[in-house]
């Protein structure tokens, strides 16, 4: 049993990715389920096999501790890793082979606080990777670029499991694709881009925090994708397939099986 975190900021296509996640593994003959981990969201483009809406009442939160919106939003979200058990009960009687896991709406409210790292280094998988989906078209200056790559590394630091960063939106940003790429690829490709930005400060800040992101071999090419046209599907699942597999042996290795 794999599971797969899909995280990143609000609205970057976690929910729609997972749906797609969903499909692409149900028409190549393994079994995929799915779990919504946000508890304050109203509507998901698929049905939740688990769902910590069945655990967790926002509403009942608001009313029980006199809460408004966004103090409720936040309880609820810490409570979410008290609510582990029941979910990882009902996720192994479902006995996947993929669990894919859509983690809430505000990135900081989960990856940030103490809740999600429990839930996801404490929930039992043979294989745990987590998706950073980044949405395409915030990408599109090289400052952004940079504040992206930064957000992802901090996302890794919290959550301390294989990574693979996703651009989303491709569809959103054909044009753009190419320059993308090359500043994940060559770090003076990024200089340059980021030397043609307008505020000096920003700049020079930029191209010193990229040094360290370069010399430790963190910029990777991110895999992008659309979740409309599903461009991109394929190398995702490719390289989702490979890092499983990998630790596979890693594993057995380690046993000396
Ligand atoms: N054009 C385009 N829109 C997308 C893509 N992925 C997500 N969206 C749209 O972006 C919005 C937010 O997506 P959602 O999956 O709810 O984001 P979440 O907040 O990260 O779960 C929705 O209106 C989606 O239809 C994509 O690859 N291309
Ligand atoms: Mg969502």
């Amino acid at each position: 049993m794999y599971t797969i975190f899909v995280t990143g900021t609000a609205g970057s296509g976690k929910s729609l990715l997972t749906s797609n996640l969903l499909e692409w593994y149900n028409n190549n003959d393994v079994t995929p389920i799915s779990i919504n981990l946000d508890p304050g969201v109203v509507n998901l483009p698929y049905s939740p096999d688990v769902d910590v809406r069945d655990f967790i009442d926002i509403y009942s939160i608001m009313e029980n501790y006199n809460l408004g919106p966004n103090g409720s939003l936040i309880l609820a979200n810490d409570l979410i890793s008290t609510k582990l058990t029941e979910i990882q009960n009902q996720a192994d009687e479902l006995n996947p082979d993929y669990i894919i896991v859509d983690t809430p709406g505000q990135i900081e409210l989960f990856v940030f606080r103490s809740s999600g790292p429990y839930f996801i280094s404490n929930f039992l998988s043979d294989n745990k990777v987590t998706l950073f989906t980044m949405d395409g078209t915030l990408a599109e200056s090289p400052i952004n670029y940079v504040s992206l790559m930064f957000l992802s590394q901090s996302v890794k630091l919290r959550l301390n499991t294989p990574q693979i960063n996703v651009l989303t939106k491709r569809d959103k940003i054909i044009d753009k694709l190419k320059e993308v790429f090359e500043w994940s690829n060559s770090i003076s490709s990024l200089q340059n881009s980021l030397n043609e930005e307008k505020n000096y400060e920003q700049s020079l800040l930029s191209k010193d925090l990229i040094k360290t992101l370069f010399k430790s071999g963190h910029i990777t090419n991110p895999i992008a994708i659309s979740n409309i046209t599903m461009n991109g599907m394929i190398n995702l699942s490719a390289t989702l397939s490979r890092l499983f597999t990998q630790g596979e042996e890693g594993r057995k290795n380690n046993l000396g099986m």
